[in-house]
């Protein structure tokens, strides 16, 4: 059974029966209430008990709550619904989502710090209510326990994140760009991603060095398909650039949980360049307040240009595009972050990928040169390896090859040392 509660507004329940359903909740029925929080039971008494005669009637075996619910309300709440209810608000269902699915390490040490932070205050509560106890509690309670395991897992989370900045790194050093995907869940992330990526068959991960890189991301409708970050290899007028597919986001989070999801926002934060990803067919109201919860997170962590990314717009005609466009750069105008010219896509059927790819291209960082090398075998090899690194443009001549490269500062820097080596270069 779902129930939610809104000061201003009838309550819009799409979102938390689809995060219910995430969850793997069958969703029964909903019970919602306009008014302002009722410090006891968060709804309204009346509707605290009506709620729990739904309950009865349905034989629901579970109340999903849209809102947090103070460790007060959730025990008042508690006690109203029927023996054996199960009570779970919004931050508990996101916490059950990631926890049943997280997969590798990284993710079900995030999943479980999350998932502590949020009881901790919880057992705080109880524990300073049973004072009776403290006797027992001094050999060690659940607080302490709490707190000892959430140092452990930063710590362990520490480790992990810091092997993956040194990945990154490397990654840099051999030329790539970093490129991350982020958005609110649903967004169409992950389906753009394979859109982006260099084709596996043509390209595959070698065993030693790309063994970080993931052979798929998965691209569902449910909300928080992907629950762990993953990185694909996608070139770009000849630019390596390495996409990191990266967790959802979902508004009225606490800062604390969305913080456990560092994975996510270290891609960010690292990201020399950031696609926004925007489901244009939701409703102006809607797609408004994601891109909002997007922008929040996008002006803390992101470093790099972000380019919003405006999707599915094959679900709309010329006019609801033009709408959608008009509603991110507004949004946007507002917000406290380095954004380019919004670029409509369809991930789905691929219209508007190659905008999207030349407006990242203009977006990493680049840098160009020309170089005139003897037209020789290791002119060639030369020509075959700026081809691999970047966008490179060649004039035979009688004995010589002009060349026009750009590419990424660091390449380019590179590349001229090799055309010096060669002899002959006159970079610029
Ligand atoms: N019509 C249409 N559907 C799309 C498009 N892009 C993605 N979808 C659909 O939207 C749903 C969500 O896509 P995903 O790629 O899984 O979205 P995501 O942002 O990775 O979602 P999470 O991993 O849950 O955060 C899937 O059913 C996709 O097929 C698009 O351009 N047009
Ligand atoms: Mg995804």
């Amino acid at each position: 059974m779902v129930a939610a509660r809104d000061a201003d507004d009838t309550p819009d329940t799409t979102e938390i029966r689809r995060l219910a359903a995430a969850a793997g909740y069958d969703v029964v029925g909903e019970l919602t209430q306009r008014r302002a929080e009722d410090r006891r039971y968060n709804l309204g008494a009346g509707k605290a008990r009506d709620l729990a005669d739904v309950v009865a009637d349905a034989d629901a075996d579970a109340v999903v709550f849209d809102g947090e619910l103070s460790p007060g309300q959730y025990a008042d709440l508690l006690t109203l619904l029927p023996a054996g209810t199960t009570l779970v608000d919004r931050y508990r269902l996101v916490l059950e989502i990631f926890v049943a699915g997280a997969g590798s390490t990284a993710a079900r040490t995030q999943a479980e710090l999350a998932t502590l932070r949020y009881e901790l205050p919880r057992l705080e509560r109880a524990e300073g209510e049973s004072a009776l106890n403290r006797a027992f509690f001094e050999k060690g309670s659940p607080v302490l326990d709490a707190e000892r395991r959430i140092d452990a897992l930063e710590a362990k989370l520490d480790g992990i994140t810091d092997a993956a900045a040194d990945r990154r790194e490397r990654r840099r050093a051999e030329g790539f760009d970093l490129v991350a995907l982020a958005g609110y869940t649903n967004a169409g992330k992950s389906t753009l991603l394979r859109r982006l990526a260099d084709d596996m068959a043509v390209a595959p991960p070698s065993a030693e060095g790309h063994a970080d890189l993931a052979e798929a991301a998965t691209a569902e409708d449910r909300l928080f398909e992907t629950l762990e970050t993953t990185t694909r290899r996608a070139t770009l007028d000849g630019r390596r650039v390495l996409c990191t597919d990266t967790v959802g986001l979902v508004a009225d989070l606490p800062h604390d949980l969305v913080r456990s999801f560092s994975a996510t926002l270290d891609e960010i934060a690292a990201a020399d360049a950031v696609l926004a990803v925007v489901d244009a067919s939701a409703d102006e109201d809607r797609l408004r307040r994601r891109l909002e919860t997007t922008v929040e997170v996008l002006a803390a962590d992101a470093t790099g240009p972000v380019i919003p990314v405006v999707n599915k717009v094959d679900r709309l005609d010329d006019d609801g595009r033009a709408a959608a466009l008009a509603a991110v750069a507004d949004v946007l105008a507002g917000g406290d972050v380095d954004t380019r010219e919004p670029v409509a896509v369809s991930a789905l059927d691929g219209a508007g990928l190659d905008r999207l790819r030349s407006a990242l291209v203009d977006a990493l960082p680049g840098a160009t040169a020309s170089f005139a090398v003897p037209n020789s075998g290791a002119a060639q090899a030369f020509l075959s390896w700026l081809h691999e690194h970047g966008d490179a443009d060649a004039t035979y001549g009688a004995d010589a090859v002009a060349v026009e490269f750009a590419g990424k500062p660091s390449v380019v820097e590179e590349a001229r040392r090799r055309a010096d080596a060669l002899g002959d270069a006159c970079g610029e």
